[in-house]
């Protein structure tokens, strides 16, 4: 079959694989950069916020140098109270929770209800057909987990299942109706699923609007509208190759459709698969991805990233920045690191008479972007591009920036775009390497670049058409 980029292990091989399979494991720290784990290859992660805690279960890939296949045989879970430092809880589950399954610990996602923590996930049953959904359940988030139901949810002797029953995503709506996507091979596929959490609840059909759906469903709401994103690998706006994908996402004002393709909120990743799951937490939104970019890594041999997600006034998404740092802190709070803004000499090519340039380095903690406790600094009614510098008495060497950026929502708006430079010694010159310059409100956006040693740093901002820009804070940190 065209792009297919598995196959199927022989039972035997992979009963053998399952020797050795133990859920355990202390909570051990992970990272705080993309990716947030590197002590072993994780893949397809499910975000999940239990009060103060975000979860994301994973995939562990256990490839060899050179393997070109898949090889699962354990779910992962790691926390974080900040979505920026983790916590590795090890294997809580995996094919062995399963007595009916035999090789394949492919996606899966978790759904909570009345207490219970339900683990739906994709597994190779142990019978004829191929990809089956299993669900295990647990009394917490980490389990321990045993399988609800002793036998797949879905198979391929489901009527109207998919061509391969992968990639469950499960959704609850507030009116406590629980939602089941799945799908593979282009072939997606929704149910409703009993209060049980472990019945489909009347016949699967195929939703309509998905436009190149490939794998990978993910379903949430939010102000109303139900989103449901995926991976697709059409060269038509999504990847160049169709050996990778890109996540496209859908909208709808029903949560089994009919669905409205709205674009790609997510490019092409470094593995060939492109598997994510969205969440908010503490008031942001977050993009949790994976990547091929730990050391050694490779299209078996996956990681996760997390990365902040953002949505405009009419709802729809914005393409998610895929960073090497991370999403940084949460709302307000600094980027860690040595920020030498505050010994350096702030200037401006405007500064409005009633602001005050000391904004940017009088290490104010903004509660959000219209926050004008502790000085701002605006150049209204200036437009097009203007610029803050740093000047310090001798060269420093720079390597990130961050920016919280002032929105008044009147004349001052978050800008349409940033770009840091340095001097020389003769002139003024791009940093080199410079990460997208985040021009996200409410939040610090942090820029990274190749280090620079200089005596002036300073950023150009380009106002959005028609408005001026401002900050209420800007740091700048050495490596
Ligand atoms: O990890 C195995 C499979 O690769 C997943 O089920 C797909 O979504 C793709 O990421």
């Amino acid at each position: 079959m065209r792009n297919r980029r598995w196959f199927r292990p022989a039972v035997g091989v992979a009963a053998a694989l399952l020797v050795g399979v133990g859920l355990t494991g202390p909570a051990v720290p992970a990272s705080a950069a993309n990716p947030i784990i590197t002590s072993i290859y994780t893949a397809d992660p499910a975000p999940l916020v239990v009060g103060n805690t975000m979860y994301v279960y994973a995939g562990r890939d256990e490839a060899a140098v050179g393997e070109n296949n898949f090889r699962m045989r354990e779910w992962h879970v790691l926390s974080s109270t900040d979505a920026n430092t983790w916590t590795h809880h090890g294997a809580r589950a995996s094919i062995a929770t399963f007595g009916w399954a035999g090789a394949d610990a492919w996606a899966s996602e978790v759904e909570p209800r009345n207490g219970r923590y339900y683990w739906y996930t994709s597994v190779n049953g142990n019978g004829p057909g191929w990809m089956d959904i299993g669900v295990a359940v647990g009394d917490s988030p980490l389990g321990p987990f045993t399988d609800a139901k002793g036998g797949p949810l879905v198979s391929d002797s489901t009527p109207n299942s998919s061509g391969l029953n992968i990639d469950p995503t499960v959704f609850t709506d507030d009116d406590g109706q629980a939602y089941l996507y799945w799908g593979g091979y282009w072939g997606v596929r929704a149910a409703r699923l009993k209060p049980n959490m472990i019945e489909l609840d009347g016949p699967v059909v195929t939703p309509s609007g998905l436009t190149n759906f490939w794998e990978a469903p993910w379903m949430f709401k939010r102000n109303g509208l139900y989103y449901l994103m995926y991976a697709a690998n059409d060269t038509n706006g999504c990847v160049t190759s169709s050996s990778y994908a890109c996540q496209r996402y859908a909208t709808a004002t029903n949560p089994m459709g009919p669905w409205t393709q709205r674009g790609v909120v997510l490019d092409r990743v470094s593995s060939t698969t492109n598997h994510a799951g969205v969440v908010q937490f503490d008031g942001q939104w977050y993009m949790v991805y994976h990547t091929a970019d730990a050391p050694g890594g490779g299209n078996f041999r996956r990681s996760v990233a997390v990365d902040r997600l953002y949505f405009n006034a009419d709802g729809t998404m914005r393409k998610v920045v895929q960073t090497g740092g991370g999403p940084g802190p949460g709302p307000g709070q600094p980027p860690a690191g040595t920020n030498l803004a505050p010994s350096a000499t702030a200037s401006t090519s405007y500064v409005s008479p009633w602001e005050s340039l000391a904004a940017l380095n009088n290490g104010g903690v903004p509660a959000n972007s219209a926050d004008r406790g502790n000085l701002v600094y605006g150049n209204w009614p200036e437009q097009g591009t203007q610029w803050v510098e740093y000047t310090w008495p001798s060269a420093r060497t720079v390597n990130r920036i961050a920016t919280y950026w002032f929105d008044d929502n009147q004349g001052i708006d978050l800008p349409a775009s940033c770009q840091v430079q340095y001097w020389t010694g003769s002139g003024y010159a791009n940093v080199p390497g410079q990460s997208g310059c985040g021009v996200a409100g409410n939040a610090y956006n942090v820029t990274t670049f190749n280090p620079v040693s200089t005596s002036r740093l300073r950023l150009n901002v380009t106002a959005r058409s028609g408005y001026s820009t401002g900050l209420l804070e800007w740091l700048a940190f050495q490596p």
